[in-house]
């Protein structure tokens, strides 16, 4: 048990070297909170990349998912659809804002704003698409994100 676990620690050590720059997110569960918005929640909720970095998604195990949200993605986007899998990465060749929802948790407001260079290549689409698609608790968090990627554009 111990020689897998520094095994898979030096595995996740390559491949940070590999790509330094890939940032993450978490998806976590804390059943101490009392408050279900924070119970449930990808962590960061906003991350900001170049065009062609990527991101690492973790803790997408047991009935977390990350999803993206129709309408908020650039067009001509596959869907990202990660679950059952404890690190996955997704790399972003086109620019725009990227909504992300936990597709069982996003009732609870656990959705999350990826902004990939230019966001305002669909950011009045993606909140649009926001107003209809994530759920009444995920909506003030989610145009809060959409406020913050505005600030980027000049
Ligand atoms: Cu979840």
């Amino acid at each position: 048990m111990r020689c897998y676990m520094s095994l898979f620690l030096f595995l996740l050590s390559l491949s940070g070297n590999v790509n330094a720059d890939t940032k993450v997110i978490k998806q976590v569960f804390d059943i101490q909170s009392t408050d279900l918005g924070a119970m449930y929640q990808f962590i960061p909720d906003y991350v900001e990349i170049d065009v062609g970095e990527s991101v690492r998604f973790e803790g997408t195990v047991g009935s977390h998912t990350a999803h993206s949200i129709k309408g908020m993605l650039p067009e001509g986007v596959e869907p990202i659809t990660i679950a059952y899998s404890d690190v996955s990465k997704v790399t972003f060749d086109k620019p725009g804002v990227y909504g992300i929802k936990c597709k069982v948790h996003h009732r609870y407001g656990m959705v999350a704003l990826i902004v990939v260079g230019d966001p305002s290549v669909n950011i009045e689409q993606a909140r649009a698409a926001a107003k209809k698609r994530v759920s009444r608790r995920g909506q003030e968090k989610m145009q809060r994100l959409l406020d913050k990627a505005e600030l980027k554009i000049e």
